[in-house]
């Protein structure tokens, strides 16, 4: 997990606390270190806004010659992450849902869009065992009407988790099914709704205008979108598109748990500016992590 990223400040650690760089050597020393990141999914304006905010203060360091000069180096990067990642709390979620529940007396609508195969069944099916875990009922609306088998995965996952799944045919208006599972979990009293949505990447029908159609008939009260961190540099692509014709509240990461990369994180915040919920770490229902800046800087600089 993260190897790439690690390796990348690895490295420039070795370089800069062996020997007092000049200027010039500490610029082409950033530029390999830019490079770096790019191999491990740091998209190239994230990595030199990474460099350029350690630069000023590694050129102005001096490493002792004994004791602990890697720990300066490490506060170095550790602010200069601290500063690119933007992490969503599920608590102040856990809130806004009780808060519409409460005083609007009405389900709390989150709809999950995202590339096909990027985890957004399995995710929803994380998500509404966590919400379970937490107190919070929740009703699964099978939006996605046009892939082989999904509204079969769909409902076999909300077993799984013990929760409603709503759901009509294949070919469906999968606007039309997310408005029946909100007024379902408005008789049955859930807490939530979660929409699943297809993920296809171009088909008949154009995929961000079905979102937006969804987007707009159900009104969610967050739209997550779902990338898988092993896509690299086409879920940067695909972040940019979602975030721009449908609009994202929050991100969810899944599959870290296989990416030896790491870098989607810093870039998907760094880019479009949204903050990241959870982590995938896994297949099982439990396997979804809130997602903490400092999880992640401990395990790149470690
Ligand atoms: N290792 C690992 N596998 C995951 C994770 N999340 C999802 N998967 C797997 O990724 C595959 C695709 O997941 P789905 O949830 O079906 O993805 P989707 O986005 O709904 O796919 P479409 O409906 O086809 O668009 C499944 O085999 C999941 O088990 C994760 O965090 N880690
Ligand atoms: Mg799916």
């Amino acid at each position: 997990m993260l190897e790439g990223l690690k390796k990348a400040f690895q490295i420039l650690t070795e370089k800069i606390s062996t020997t007092h760089l000049s200027e010039s050597e500490l610029k082409q020393v950033l530029d390999d270190f830019k490079l770096q990141l790019i191999t491990s999914d740091v998209s190239v304006k994230t990595a030199e806004h990474i460099a350029e905010l350690i630069r000023p203060k590694l050129a102005g360091l001096r490493v002792p010659r004994m004791g602990n000069g890697d720990e300066a180096i490490k506060s170095i990067y550790r602010g200069a992450l601290l500063d690119v990642l933007i992490e969503a709390s599920p608590d102040r979620l856990f809130h806004d849902i009780l808060e519409k529940n409460k005083v609007r007396g009405e389900p709390y609508v989150a709809l999950f869009v995202g590339p096909n195969g990027g985890g957004k069944t399995t995710t929803i099916a994380k998500v509404a065992y966590w919400l379970k875990k937490h107190g919070l009922s929740s009703v699964l609306s099978c939006s996605d009407t046009f892939r082989a088998a999904a509204i079969e995965q769909a409902k076999n996952l909300a077993g799984q988790v013990g929760i409603r799944a709503v759901s009509q045919k294949y070919g469906a208006d999968p606007a039309a099914v997310a408005v029946d599972a909100i007024m379902s979990a408005r008789a049955g009293r859930e807490a939530v709704v979660l929409i699943d949505t297809a993920g296809r990447s171009e088909a008949k029908r154009n995929l961000m205008d079905e979102m937006n159609k969804i987007k707009r008939i159900t009104n969610p009260d967050s739209v997550f979108l779902v990338l898988d961190s092993l896509t690299g540099s086409v879920a940067q692509e695909q972040a940019r598109r979602f975030h721009d014709d449908v609009g994202v509240d929050c991100v969810i990461l899944t599959k870290l748990d296989s990416d030896s990369r790491g870098g989607l994180a810093l870039t998907v915040c760094h880019e479009i500016q949204r903050p990241i919920i959870f982590l995938g770490v896994g297949q099982g229902l439990d396997d979804l992590l809130p997602f903490r800046k400092e999880f992640l800087i401990e395990r790149i600089l470690a």
